[in-house]
């Protein structure tokens, strides 16, 4: 077994993601500590690697950091150092200003530089090394998302033992936009060192497989990808999702509740409540959500004592110029409505430009009536589940992006095109004035979907095929728990 606290010990499942579940901060004296970071995929992983004794590589979110393991909720944490130079061209430049828009339809235009590609693959060398160094014999390697595509190749070179899989959080690109990418190739091979390698929607593991038929030569059959030495890759959707039961018991604290309540007082006391929270994210159609909003103020369709906007943007990426822009037209854009249509003590949007902790969200989202999320395009959308996590008393409405990989799942959503200005106007109104006992059928269905899809069976999806893939391995995957 493995797991114990020894430099050079050895671990049965190693997880590699770009950022460690905490981020390092340097306080005031120039000590450190720790700080939980935040996201989808930190909560998501976290429970599997507790219930595995395993360890986790990533960066710490700072230059130059230290790369001691240290010990933190029962994981081994491994950190990897990135220079300033390979933040800005690893981190900021090729995974968010190449990949990030070049998988995300596009919708800001990609970045392509070969300096960022050389510090693309000696980053992803480094990360392959280490978890190389990590895992025990015969062990389970799980690597995350975009910044990672390299590592699967690199550690099968490395480490022919392993089992490898991968997941991307976000989504796989069509053939059509993917083959602008110069570095194409080396990306589908790379990605092509794991057994599995798993997508948030089914079309996200065809968009993979045809690629790599097409463009790297190799024989595939409906999800499985036959390499010339013999192996098989497997490409399948596993859609992410939240911890629904913690979520749930936060919002039905009365602390949580009273904070509700406190919210909407001092939003005014409109009749509705529309509430839409991200990262501050091109992707994510914050512009287009708040433009609609605007017109139906114009258009007199709906009035500040009906209605009013709070909108969470989360700091992201702020020194990227991409996002710099974004946030400059986004306050802009508030700055008009509110001025326009607000009035004293009563804007028409509240606007934060902010993050908070778990609890507040979780109040958010139960004063909301109408969750909006419209993203232009992305690989889950965890907002739209948490919303109706916290809805437990099957009011509120969901106004949800067909283009989220959310909208799959949660079908009784009212589903909209966000490039489609009227018809996401039309909805928040239909959301607006449909009737509560239609909304709980809505709901209802959507929380059971949610509840019986958790983040727990998320995992244990993946970690099940995984296992079948290579079944001499099994015997060594069993969780921590059960080692006696
Ligand atoms: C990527 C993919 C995929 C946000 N602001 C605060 C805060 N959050 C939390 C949310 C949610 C998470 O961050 C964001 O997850 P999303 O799924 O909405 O979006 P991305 O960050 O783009 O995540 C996405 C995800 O990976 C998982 O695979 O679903 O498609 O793009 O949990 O609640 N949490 C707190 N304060 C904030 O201010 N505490």
């Amino acid at each position: 077994m493995g797991g114990d606290s020894g430099s050079d010990a050895t671990f049965d499942l190693v997880v590699v993601a770009n950022r460690l579940p905490v981020d390092r901060v340097v306080n005031e004296d120039g000590s450190c500590t720790w700080r939980r970071s935040p996201g989808g995929l930190v909560t998501a992983v976290e429970p599997v690697m507790q219930s595995y004794d395993g360890a986790w590589v990533g960066w710490d979110g700072g230059p130059d950091g230290p790369e001691e393991p240290f010990d933190e909720n029962g994981m081994r944490l491994v950190p990897v150092s990135l220079s300033a130079p390979e933040i800005e061209e690893f981190y900021e430049g090729f995974s968010n200003g190449t990949l990030w828009p070049l998988y995300h339809d596009v919708v800001a235009k990609p970045s392509f530089h070969r300096e960022w590609w050389e510090s693309y693959v000696r980053v992803n060398r480094r990360f392959a090394e280490k978890a190389a160094a990590l895992a025990a014999e015969d062990g389970l390697v799980w690597v995350h998302d975009y910044q990672l595509q390299l590592v699967p190749a690199m550690l099968r070179d490395l480490r022919p033992d392993l089992r490898i899989g991968f997941f991307l959080h976000i989504p796989f690109p069509p053939l059509e936009l993917f083959v602008q990418l110069p570095w194409r190739r080396q990306i589908l091979e790379g990605l092509l060192g794991a057994d599995l390698v798993g997508f948030q929607r089914p079309g996200g593991a065809q968009n993979f497989v045809r690629l790599v038929r097409q463009r790297v030569g190799h024989k595939t059959h409906r999800d499985l990808v036959y390499l010339p030495d013999g192996r098989t890759v497997e490409a399948a959707a596993f859609p992410i999702s939240i911890d629904f039961a913690g979520l749930a018991e936060l919002s039905r604290t009365p602390a949580v509740a009273e904070r509700a309540r406190e919210i909407r007082d001092q939003l005014g006391n409109p009749r509705h409540v529309l509430l839409g929270v991200d990262r501050l994210d091109y992707t994510k159609g914050i512009y287009d959500r708040l433009r609609a909003f605007g017109e139906l103020l114009a258009d007199e369709t709906l009035s500040v004592e009906d209605a009013v906007f709070l909108q969470v943007a989360t700091p992201s990426r702020e020194r990227v110029d991409e996002y710099r822009r974004l946030r400059d037209e986004i306050d802009r854009l508030v700055g008009r409505i509110n001025g326009d249509y607000g009035r004293i003590g009563r804007p028409a949007i509240s606007y934060l430009h902010s993050s908070y902790p778990r609890e507040e969200m979780a109040a958010m989202f139960k004063a909301a009536d109408i969750m909006v999320v419209t993203p232009l395009r992305d690989g889950m959308n965890l907002v739209a589940k948490e919303y109706v996590a916290c809805r437990e008393d099957e009011s509120g409405a969901l106004v949800l992006s067909e283009f989220a990989g959310a909208a799959d799942e949660l079908k009784q959503a009212f589903l909209i095109n966000p490039y489609d200005i009227n018809g996401m106007k039309a909805a928040i109104m239909e959301a607006r004035s449909a009737k509560p006992r239609e909304l709980a059928r809505r709901m209802k269905a959507m929380r059971k979907t949610v509840q019986s899809h958790d983040v727990t069976a998320w995992a244990q999806q993946f970690m099940g095929r995984l296992a079948e893939v290579r079944p001499e391995h099994r015997k060594r995957l069993r969780p921590s728990e059960g080692d006696g």
